[in-house]
């Protein structure tokens, strides 16, 4: 026995047997002779937590004893996906699990895959703030992560005669090893109701709020693992329940049924993700949601924080900083103002204080349909009492600074107003972020500057400090070491095993980008990692795929922004060359898609059937011997990305230039050795700069020149004409020659490039993507002078490591201290 770092406690492969065979028995009531590749996973699991409780407790105890201060990041979302191997990983016990498993006979990939994913997120936002746990852990900050214990995370896809199916994600129904119940810290929360003007004895005016439900809030904590042994900090998620006491007399009365009807209602409120990643209009549960899991959460923070300050506040701003991961839980702001003055008792503008010392704000997205607003009425419905105090934040917001730097300018007013007004009043999510946060960031330096300059522009006139930049960052470990095994072990070979906790390291890798040798087993590792896609893509989809074939990746949402649809037509140009002239000089290629489309977006659910319908027959026609294969993999996942990532060659990075806030999905890709043909976009911007042009396939319009295009008045219809390629590919979606019998099935795709006049400029890219592949093309021809550019972009995207990340929030944002963890 051991230590790694210094939380936890360190064991060998015999001392992991013993621990697993146990756990057959007495946790798992079956032996080794019977037991199913569930109960071995269940066992092995049982096993790995009797370290990860360990940590745990060192952990908590530290933080309890040195009273340190915490961050408190609160997310609607988090993308976590399964947790065995990372747990392994993190405590450096994946190789002795391993030897012990197979010593008792098992594979360990066989048990891997015994595990739901945890998909209690959408796409960037939610996974970001899994790497961000991590990294937190990893670089001992104290840190806890909130959300919501949803109980079905993001659907099940699934796909018939093409179309996207959706189906129930039940992630628990076997149970979850990794969570705990903490019964002894359920909340109680209100909603609904109405509010009472009273008068004390001094005459004092309160507001009295009586509230309509109350609903109780069960805490479940998942430990989260550093990596090396280092702390295990919690992501504590709030399950919704009945309240007891509130039913208690309707259940005397005899409303047994109706008490039974309530308990689902409330049950309902963390039953299902909202599976929207960009929209959600008005919906009263996904306000409750917010609301639910944020008010659960601050009372969670304030009890902790009144075990050791009592009812004395003067601390708190000291021991608390609240992140918002996006505005989804802005709600925050107005229910910590009304507990501190309806409850605390405090005064208006010390409360306000307060709040505006503890919240920060992280924008996500520009895209206007995103931004979160309320109806008014909606609000007054749900939460009157908040209302109230949100209107007193805008009407001190207007007089106090609006109109002190504005005199009498209404114009000014009117645009950052908190209250948008209007037939239908509403309350806008991102001006109150702003005004009730010490700091406001974008996730990289270009998403940044269109947060000031196009979204908030006067906000930052008012308080120019207050906006700074974090660009996104993704966890090594997962992304690389856990992933990618092989090409992991090259580099521990070549340059040390520093990288996963100082990525900046990796680019001592680039000394042996000549390297023939070097080159040759960095090629060699993408061959087998394709080799063993292509097993899970034939296993999955039946489709046979050449792994000496350019692997082209596109994996996100489904968006007409991020435009997979440009992906396609670029696959069509390519499969109409080839019929037109049977001899078209290109390498094989095989384009794979995984994306999930919102189940109400209905142009992203054609596009869907589009790529399938045009996949089906390009595959099966014989006439392009097989030099293009279109795969879209079903149900995309954490999962999933693990095994795509470390096999591409090419990395699609192409949204419209200002569309995609920072993207994460191009740093895991380009990590892992695969060249980004990508837009002068969020990430792809820096990762340009780290990489260097040489190995990065820029190309389409920039911010600007999107924005000049959009100025002057930009006509699709424009490119179509002067493109013979262009039309003959968008005629050719309304024919019936990829869906036989069926004309004009694919057309809402054309529709919308040519008469919805192309939101997103996909024609007006086309040209110049078209030429950024066959530049790719040639590229890869010459074998060294890919693995050249690969082996660079593994080298030189250190910067995009979450450790980066977080180290930036913690000087720009957070300004917390490490915290050793002692062992007791
Ligand atoms: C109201 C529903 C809703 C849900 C989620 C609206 C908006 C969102 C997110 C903002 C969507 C999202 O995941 N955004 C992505 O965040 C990533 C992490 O910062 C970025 O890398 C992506 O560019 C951004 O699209």
């Amino acid at each position: 026995t051991s230590t790694a770092g210094s939380g936890i406690t360190q064991i060998n492969t015999e001392q992991l047997k013993e621990q697993i065979i146990r756990h057959l028995h007495s946790t798992l009531g079956t032996d080794v002779n019977k037991a199913s590749p569930q109960a071995w996973w269940s066992a092995t699991c049982a096993a790995v937590n009797e370290q990860v409780f360990d940590g745990l407790r060192n952990t908590q105890r530290t933080h309890y004893e040195q009273n340190t201060r915490a961050l408190h990041y609160f997310s609607l979302e988090y993308l976590m996906g399964r947790l065995f191997s990372n747990n392994l990983h993190n405590l450096g016990l994946y190789s002795q699990a391993k030897q012990a498993l197979s010593e008792l006979g098992m594979n360990i990939a066989d048990l891997e895959d015994q595990e739901e994913d945890m998909a209690l997120g959408n796409g960037g936002l939610g996974r970001l703030a899994a790497c961000f746990i991590d990294s937190l852990a990893t670089l001992n900050y104290p840190a806890i992560g909130y959300g919501i214990h949803y109980e079905h995370g993001l659907f099940r896809q699934s796909f018939q005669d093409g179309r996207q199916i959706e189906r129930p994600d039940s992630w628990r129904e076997y149970g979850n090893p990794w969570e705990i119940c903490r019964p002894e810290s359920v909340q109680e929360i209100s909603v609904y109701g109405y509010v009472e003007t009273v008068y004390d004895l001094q005459g004092k005016m309160k507001k009295v709020w009586h509230p309509g439900r109350i609903i109780k809030g069960v805490p479940w904590d998942i430990p989260v693992v550093g990596y090396n042994g280092s702390s295990v900090n919690v992501l504590r998620l709030w399950e919704s329940r009945a309240s007891d006491f509130f039913n208690w007399d309707v259940f005397n009365s005899g409303g047994y049924i109706d008490s039974a009807r309530e308990n689902i209602e409330a049950e309902t409120i963390s039953k299902v993700l909202y599976p929207n990643d960009e929209t959600d209009a008005g919906k009263e549960l996904r306000l409750i949601q917010q609301y639910f899991f944020v008010s659960c959460s601050l009372k969670d923070i304030i009890r902790r924080y009144k075990r050791s300050h009592g009812d004395d506040w003067s601390e708190f701003a000291k021991q608390v900083v609240i992140q918002l991961n996006d505005t989804h839980p802005a709600v925050a702001i107005p229910e910590l103002m009304r507990i501190l003055v309806d409850r605390a008792e405090m005064q208006w503008d010390q409360a306000w204080n307060l709040c505006q010392q503890v919240f920060a704000y992280t924008n996500h997205t520009l895209l206007p349909e995103a931004l979160e607003k309320w109806a008014v009425r909606l609000f007054e419905k749900v939460l009157p009492r908040h209302l109230e105090i949100i209107y007193e934040i805008n009407r001190r917001f207007l007089v106090e600074q609006v109109d002190v730097l504005w005199p009498g300018d209404n114009d000014k007013k009117r645009k950052l107003s908190i209250i948008e007004d209007g037939h239908d009043p509403m309350v806008r999510m991102g001006h109150l972020s702003v005004v009730g946060s010490f700091r406001v960031n974008g996730v990289a330096e270009i998403h940044s500057q269109l947060v000031k300059s196009d979204l908030f522009p006067e906000m930052v006139a008012l308080w120019p400090d207050k906006f700074t930049n974090v660009t996104n960052g993704v966890t090594p470990r997962r992304w690389l070491k856990a992933c990618n095994p092989k090409l992991a072990k090259l580099l521990d070979e070549k340059i040390g095993t520093a990288w996963p906790t100082d990525l900046k390291q990796l680019s001592k890798f680039a000394a042996f980008a000549d390297d023939a040798a070097v080159q040759d087993a960095f090629m060699a590792i993408k061959q087998q990692n394709k080799a063993e896609l292509a097993t899970v893509v034939k296993k999955l989809t039946n489709i046979d795929i050449d792994p000496h074939a350019i692997f082209d990746i596109q994996i996100k949402r489904l968006h007409e922004y991020k435009r997979q649809h440009l992906n396609l037509l670029h696959i069509l140009a390519l499969y109409r060359r080839i019929l037109q002239e049977p001899d078209y000089d290109m390498t094989p290629r095989v384009f794979l898609f995984g994306a999930k489309a919102a189940p109400g977006y209905k142009l992203a659910k054609e596009i869907i059937y589009a790529i399938n319908k045009i996949a089906d027959k390009i595959n099966h026609d014989k006439r392009i011997k097989n030099r293009i294969k279109v795969v879209f993999m079903p149900n995309y996942r954490v999962t999933l990305a693990e095994k795509m990532i470390p096999a591409a060659d090419v990395s699609e990075q192409i949204s419209t230039a200002g569309k995609e806030a920072s993207g994460t999905g191009n740093m895991k890709l380009a990590l892992n050795g695969a060249i980004t043909v990508g837009t002068l976009d969020g990430a792809n911007i820096e990762i340009a700069e780290e990489v260097g042009e040489d190995n990065i396939a820029i190309f389409g319009l920039t911010v600007d020149e999107v924005k000049a295009l959009h100025a002057n008045g930009y006509n699709s219809m424009d490119y179509y004409y002067a493109n013979p390629e262009i039309k003959a590919i968008l005629d050719w979606l309304e024919t019936d020659y990829f869906t036989p019998g069926k004309p004009g099935e694919l057309a809402a795709i054309k529709r919308s490039l040519l008469e919805g006049g192309d939101p997103y400029l996909v024609l007006a890219d086309f040209e110049t993507y078209v030429k950024a592949q066959e530049k790719v093309d040639q590229w890869y021809r010459d074998k060294a002078c890919w693995a050249k550019k690969a082996m660079l972009n593994t080298a030189l995207v250190g910067k995009f490591t979450s450790d980066r990340s977080i180290e930036d929030y913690v000087s720009r944002v957070w300004q917390l201290e490490k915290c050793a963890v002692k062992r007791s």
